[in-house]
């Protein structure tokens, strides 16, 4: 399963402590790092207006209704925000391409927002959320408390690549910005930013397709709908299950079948089927919902997440809570 520590941030720690021995043998926290949709995301980015505002809207959207931008990166190990204050409401993150840290894994290469008045209590938890072989019951055991500990001591607005953006709204509050993915949990020093005043109107950026995690406690599924036949543009990602859920949506060869994720899964080899593409987006919690901006390439994805699950440990995905879809 390499390909998911390549795509994915907790999944990563996950995997990458399960596969340790492997990792050595592999050029640290380089290749298939950058997916080709990260690349098509900077591009659309880098080509600005051209891409996200049909030119009838311009002059009818009133300026109220466009979200709050915010810019978060890193310099040097410290995470950057700016501004430091927006109103309540939409707020669109754009994720700035200027950071690296040193780092056994390359240092986080993903920014993420929460809000919590504990950060020190999930700074704390993290480790053992990625301690080790989730088949050791007392791994497990530990895995399943710390993910009841995140969960309670703070609400995840998302998290995502350099040069990707997003949109989420926000309530009045004091949130958090860092990366996580270092091995030292929480490298990149938080910075904080405020939410305050009057509220502003304003909906998410409208999207043609939505990836919704659902179900109870202990049996997460995907449920994922596109509408009509448009090009993904914007990918909506909404958190409707009752734990905490980042998603992965990998690129995949149009043979894969089931039965070919499902073996992969139950097995420590290296999955032929992956095209190396990929979409992934950090943790949110439940009730939240959020606006990627992509675009999503057409083709199958499988769509997985590997957060531990709060009842028993286990890996959501090793529970069930992954999807073959195909994107038009
Ligand atoms: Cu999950």
């Amino acid at each position: 399963m390499e390909q998911f520590r390549h795509t994915s941030r907790w999944s990563g720690y996950f995997l990458g402590h399960r596969h340790a021995a492997s990792r050595e043998s592999t050029t640290k926290g380089t290749p298939m790092k950058t997916p080709l949709l990260v690349g098509a995301a900077a591009l659309a980015l880098a080509a600005a207006g051209a891409v996200g505002t049909p030119s009838n809207a311009t002059s009818l959207v009133p300026l109220a209704a466009q979200p709050a931008v915010v810019t978060i990166s890193v310099q040097g190990d410290q995470a950057m925000v700016s501004p430091s204050t927006v109103r309540p409401g939409v707020v669109e993150f754009r994720v700035g391409d200027t950071f690296t840290i040193p780092g056994p894994e390359g240092g986080p290469d993903q920014l993420s927002v929460l809000a919590t008045d504990q950060l020190d209590v999930i700074l704390a938890a993290l480790p053992a959320v990625f301690g080790g072989d989730p088949t050791d019951p007392a791994v497990a055991a530990g895995a399943a408390q710390a993910m009841r500990t995140i969960h309670g001591a703070g609400t995840f607005y998302g998290g995502a690549n350099k040069g990707m953006s997003w949109q989420v709204t926000l309530p009045a509050g004091n949130f958090t910005v860092m990366g996580v993915q270092s091995t030292a949990m929480g490298m990149a020093k938080p910075a904080t930013f405020t939410v305050a005043g009057e509220p502003r109107q304003g909906a998410l950026h409208a999207t043609q397709a939505t990836v919704r995690a659902i179900g109870p406690v202990g049996n997460n599924k995907w449920a994922f709908t596109q509408r009509g036949s448009q090009p993904i543009e914007w990918l909506r990602f909404a958190n409707s299950a009752k734990e905490l859920h980042f998603l992965d949506m990998s690129g995949v060869k149009p043979s894969t079948t089931p039965a070919m994720v499902r073996k992969a899964l139950q097995s420590n080899g290296n999955p032929k089927f992956f095209t190396g593409q990929s979409l992934s987006f950090d943790v949110i919690s439940p009730g939240v919902t959020v606006a990627i901006k992509g675009p999503v390439d057409a083709g199958r994805y499988l769509l997985d997440c590997f957060i531990p699950s709060e009842t028993d440990g286990m890996p959501h995905a090793l529970m069930g809570m992954w999807k073959l879809v195909d994107v038009k």
